[in-house]
């Protein structure tokens, strides 16, 4: 991209004029989503948004961030922003974006994160994220767009439409009484504690915009010193909905709107040391409650000691054999579906939790109906070694299908060369068998026999274990020893461990189980 616009310059240069001004190269030199005209915005002529995105490029190229920025833009008519800013892009539900800027900022502490939105989604349905977001004091940046309308759906009154002022909701012009006051949303945010930065600013002439842009570099630069939560609210023209000229739309902005909006920096506090700046991190074994010391040592070393200190006699050297990776995947993806009552999310769960003690990044998402019991329950589980992005699993490795009605609905998600096991004798006899493997096991039944069918999932998870060896055995034991709490359900689900595990040896036909994507080696 940069590329075209350096040829560009210097085809200009040849031509013996001097380039003063060029197109920020944090632009894409195109507009991909029209068919032709593809150099010019999609927004309407004298739209502030294409003012707003250029003085941000501008400051993000500046600052030298292009490479770090993530861009999260609205639902608005600034919907598309990712269809012009060359940085990381997310664009998110209506209202979400600080939400979503939360989320990623905590994920990428290192990023710049852009929360754009104009006032329809930020100050009616995005209330609650933005002003949670501020009071947390969430080291981002939100550049408020606040155009008195929402522009995107044809004029309906915002939040912040101007008393008397008419739109398609408010068609004799907003009246208090019934339609309530404008909000003032950067007073609002900094009357908050938490936030560091809060300016309004507006696009009504060039003395203005050359303090929206100052306004929009320093919030930026808050950000990268990681202060903490910059807001600049931008006053801006919206010339289609307000039926002006781009001319009048500004004077617009001059008579009507900084009136009742004043400009000012109503907070700066970034030279002021932040309370409490760094966000408290636990560990794994922390959040675990499980003692450090105790924690199985398993990523790094071969045998099974739970730590050094069971080598108790000093005089007996301690031998550590590192050991090959035991996790033989990049990432592992499995889903449990069955009635609710069945354990398909505590299965799900203490899974996850197996892949903390094992040091791996894990997610666990479930998805049940109403019912809690005999109602439909499924649960995505992620192993893996790097950082999940999403915890969804569309594909999983593996699929254990507790009953029939989840055999059916999902056996056709299974990856190619994956594994269902599958809770019974054996399979419906009109059910054909997809691209994956299926073993059968009767888990009910064998937990029913050890004294309890609540063990039918753990029955299961130790056929998991022993079919595919994503996870080590002793960290099941360890994981159940700490979560189960009655001591005969201990001793039950031991058993249906071991049951489910002996099944997968004893019982399921030898080369059946022997895959050549690594499962069972
Ligand atoms: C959940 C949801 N509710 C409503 C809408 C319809 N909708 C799309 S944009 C918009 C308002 C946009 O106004 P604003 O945030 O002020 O941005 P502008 O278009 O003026 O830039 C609405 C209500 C939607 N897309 N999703
Ligand atoms: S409707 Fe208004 S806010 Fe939307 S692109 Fe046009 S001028 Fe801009």
């Amino acid at each position: 991209m940069s590329t075209n616009t350096d040829a560009k310059a210097s085809e200009i240069q040849a031509a013996g004029y001097e380039v003063t001004h060029s197109k920020s190269p944090v632009f894409y030199s195109l507009y991909d989503r029209k068919s032709d005209l593809q150099h010019q915005t999609h927004y309407c002529p004298g739209c502030g948004h294409g003012v707003i995105h250029k003085l941000i490029a501008e400051a993000i190229e500046e600052l030298g961030l292009q490479d770090k920025t993530i861009f999260v833009s609205p639902v608005g008519c600034s919907v598309f922003a990712y269809y012009y800013f060359d940085v990381g892009n997310v664009q998110v539900a209506h209202g979400r974006a600080p939400a979503s800027a939360t989320g990623i900022k905590r994920s990428c502490p290192d990023k710049i994160v852009i929360s754009y939105q104009g006032d329809g989604d930020l100050a009616a349905i995005g209330t609650a994220e933005i002003i949670h977001a501020a009071n947390r004091g969430e080291k981002i940046t939100v550049f408020f767009v606040n155009n008195a309308i929402y522009g995107m759906t044809g004029g309906q009154m915002a939040p912040t439409t101007l008393v008397g002022q008419k739109s398609t909701t408010s068609p004799f012009g907003r009246r208090p009484v019934n339609e309530g006051f404008p909000i003032h949303m950067a007073e609002l945010i900094a009357g908050l504690e938490a936030p560091v930065y809060v300016e309004r600013v507006a696009l009504s002439d060039n003395k203005n915009l050359m303090k929206a842009r100052k306004a929009v570099r320093r919030a930026l630069e808050i950000q990268r010193d990681g202060v903490g939560f910059s807001f600049v609210e931008i006053l801006s023209p919206c010339p289609t909905i307000w039926a002006k000229d781009p001319v009048e739309a500004r004077k617009w902005i001059a008579e009507k709107m900084i009136p009742n909006f004043p400009l000012s920096v109503f907070k700066d506090r970034v030279h002021e040391p932040v309370q409490n700046a760094e966000v408290p991190h636990h560990t794994v074994p922390e959040t675990l409650e499980i003692n450090e010391a105790q924690a199985p040592v398993v990523n790094a070393f071969g045998d099974r000691r739970r730590s050094a200190d069971d080598h108790a006699d000093e005089h007996e050297p301690v031998e550590i054999t590192p050991r090959k990776d035991p996790h033989h995947f990049e990432q592992f993806q499995i889903k449990i579906a069955g009635f609710g009552g069945q354990g398909v999310l505590l299965l799900g769960q203490l899974l996850t939790e197996m892949g903390m003690r094992e040091g791996l990044e894990v997610s666990w998402l479930p998805s049940y109906g109403p019912e809690m019991r005999s109602g439909s329950a499924h649960c995505h589980v992620c192993l893996s070694k790097q950082r999940v992005g999403s915890p969804l699993i569309s594909h999983p490795d593996v699929l254990v299908a507790m009953n029939e009605i989840s055999l059916r609905k999902f056996a056709s998600q299974v990856a190619a060369g994956g594994l269902i096991l599958y809770n019974h004798e054996h399979l419906p006899e009109d059910f054909a068998l997809p691209q994956a493997r299926v073993v059968c096991i009767p888990a009910s039944s064998i937990a029913d026999k050890l004294g309890s069918t609540k063990a039918t999932n753990i029955v299961l998870m130790g056929a998991l274990l022993e079919e595919t060896e994503c996870l080590q055995g002793a960290t099941a034991a360890g994981v159940l020893e700490t979560k189960v709490k009655k001591v005969e359900l201990k001793e039950i689900n031991r058993r249906a461990l071991d049951a489910g595990r002996d099944f997968i040896d004893h019982y399921v036909r030898v080369g059946a189980v022997s895959q050549p994507d690594g499962f069972a080696d």
